[in-house]
């Protein structure tokens, strides 16, 4: 039987919102236990651990037979049809500086597809949700997308991996972009950036390199909101090759990025 998503909807809000607590309860206590993972920078602390720790017992305690991926704890098989994909701490980096943008990110799919979007800003006191057909919203408000139409006016959210020399290509795109928006953002936290094109914070966000657990919830989020999506290549949108915009600068941002090579650092290196 297909799960009823205002069930899955609960259940995300409600162990996303507690996990969002505790981080929210525990910002700028001395970190003793911050190790690394991919690369010298990409920190990962008992808090984010933690976190997960306190969605997937949540979780399982209500649906045992679902699957689970999550950043800190990987894959778990499931029955049921139904996964769930976590990032208990997006914006860890952030978090451990002590910035109030980080957000917990929950996404739920049933048969593959993302059906329920929860990202939870604690730091910031807001919640963003959508499900499929149901709309997007900001603390049980409906949002939409910008209706910027000039890119030139455009304020566009873009983000960097951990690896160095992913960085430096990265960087290519920028010389390209800059002079042709109003200007970028990196907040840090890729959840977030596609809830804030969502809402018109942002009227676009690309990034090359994201994880499942990064987009899962957001994505979902942008395009109930009304966002245009598709991966940096111009085909169909994937964790690892995300933009997103308002409809009205998505053509001429998709095509400047695709143009850049946005999708570069995607490539095996030449
Ligand atoms: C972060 C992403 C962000 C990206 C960072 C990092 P994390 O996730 O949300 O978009 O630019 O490099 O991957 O590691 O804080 O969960």
């Amino acid at each position: 039987m297909r799960p009823d998503p205002s069930e899955l909807l609960e259940l995300a809000g409600r162990v996303a919102r507690e996990a969002g607590e505790m981080l929210r309860a525990g910002i700028g206590h001395l970190r003793i236990d911050v190790t690394t993972k991919t690369s010298g920078t990409d920190m990962v602390s008992e808090m984010d651990r933690a976190s997960e720790a306190l969605i997937v017992e949540g979780i399982l305690a209500a649906r045992p037979d679902d699957a689970i991926l999550g950043e800190e704890t990987g894959s778990r098989d499931g029955t049921s049809g139904v996964r769930w994909v976590i990032d208990p701490l997006d914006g860890t980096t952030n978090y451990l500086y002590r910035h109030p943008i980080w957000a917990v990110s929950v996404g739920v799919e049933v048969d593959g597809r993302a059906e329920v979007g929860v990202v939870v800003a604690a730091g910031l006191g807001e919640v963003f949700t959508a499900t499929r057909g149901g709309g997007a919203w900001l603390d049980g408000a409906p949002i939409s997308v910008s209706g910027a139409t000039d890119l030139a006016g455009a304020l566009v959210g873009t983000g960097f991996g951990y690896a160095a020399s992913r960085r430096g290509r990265q960087a290519v795109v920028l010389p390209h972009l800059l002079p042709a928006v109003r200007d970028i953002r990196r907040n840090g936290v890729a959840s977030l950036d596609l809830c804030w094109v969502a809402c018109g914070r942002l009227d676009g966000y690309f990034e090359a390199g994201g994880q499942p657990w990064d987009v899962a919830a957001g994505l979902l989020i942008a395009t109930e909101a009304g966002a245009s999506a598709a991966g940096l290549d111009g085909g169909p949108v994937v964790p690892e090759s995300v933009m997103v915009a308002a409809p009205g600068v998505a053509p001429a941002l998709f095509a400047l990025l695709v143009g850049a090579g946005a999708d570069e650092p995607l490539k095996p290196p030449h």
